[in-house]
């Protein structure tokens, strides 16, 4: 099973074909973050495709689900065996008004498999329900995803709201998402930002003091 092919299914919206061809590609011993790799060049391309319209919302939701039964294969291979982070604790949400949960999910299971406690507060997630979580959970660490221009600026509300309620200087504030660069989550007053889940969870780790 070629990278290249796993790109394909998922352009191809093959949503019935993708688990079997994930497992085909691991069973033959490619690296799964490669995996990982090859199926979002694909996503990029549904996005690409949407984008001229050659795609429409109904791909959209196809290619979501394709995504997510070659997650579901990937998630156990991805786990490490390293479990040292397990007294940090991560609360992630993507941000009020987007329903994209797939990015998301991908930084949690890697974090999940890296030893962190995680909170995973789901999508369209406003500040309050976050900051109730930072209280009870104690958590150190805030990472928020958001795929929309249209909703980047609820990134700023979250750093707010945390202000006001006297936790901005307990957690850390990480995001990610397509719209963001660092420069952008910095002026939206988040700490960092990270291009992938993978380099996600280093800049976690860096965040947290370990390594
Ligand atoms: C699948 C998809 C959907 C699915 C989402 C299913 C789901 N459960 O997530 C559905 C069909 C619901 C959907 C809906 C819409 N979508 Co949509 N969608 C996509 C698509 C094709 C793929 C997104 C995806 O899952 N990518 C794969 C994952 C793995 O990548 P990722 O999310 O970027 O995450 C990676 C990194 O960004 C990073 N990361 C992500 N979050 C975080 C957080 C932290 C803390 C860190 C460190 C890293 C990190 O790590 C991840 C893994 O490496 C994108 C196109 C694209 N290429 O992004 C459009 C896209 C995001 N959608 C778009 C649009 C416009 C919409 C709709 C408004 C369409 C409509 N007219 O209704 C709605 C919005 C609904 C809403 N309120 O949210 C636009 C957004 C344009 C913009 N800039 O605002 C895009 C870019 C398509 C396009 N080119 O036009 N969509």
């Amino acid at each position: 099973m070629d990278l290249e092919k796993l790109t394909e299914l998922v352009i191809e919206l093959e949503v019935d074909d993708i688990a079997d061809a994930v497992k085909e590609a691991l069973n033959e011993g490619k690296d799964a973050f490669d995996i990982l790799n090859s199926l979002t060049k694909g996503m990029d391309e549904v996005g690409r495709r949407y984008e001229e319209k050659e795609y429409y919302l109904t791909e959209l939701v196809l290619a979501g689900e394709t995504m997510k039964e070659a997650f579901a294969i990937l998630k156990p291979v991805l786990a490490a065996a390293d479990k040292a982070e397990d007294n940090v604790k991560i609360i992630i949400a993507t941000v009020k008004g987007d329903n994209h949960d797939i990015g998301k999910n991908i930084l949690g299971s890697l974090l999940l498999s890296s030893g962190f406690e995680i909170h995973d507060l789901g999508m369209d997630v406003d500040e309050n329900t976050i900051i109730e979580k930072v209280k009870e959970t104690g958590a150190t660490i805030v990472a928020l995803s958001t795929l929309l221009t249209m909703t980047v600026e609820h990134i700023r509300v979250v750093h707010e709201a945390l202000k006001a309620a006297g936790l901005r200087n307990k957690v850390k504030l990480i995001v990610g998402g397509a719209p963001l660069n660092m420069e952008l989550a910095k002026k939206l007053g988040a700490d960092d930002f990270a291009d992938d889940a993978v380099d996600g969870v280093k800049h976690i780790k860096s965040l947290a003091g370990i390594e």
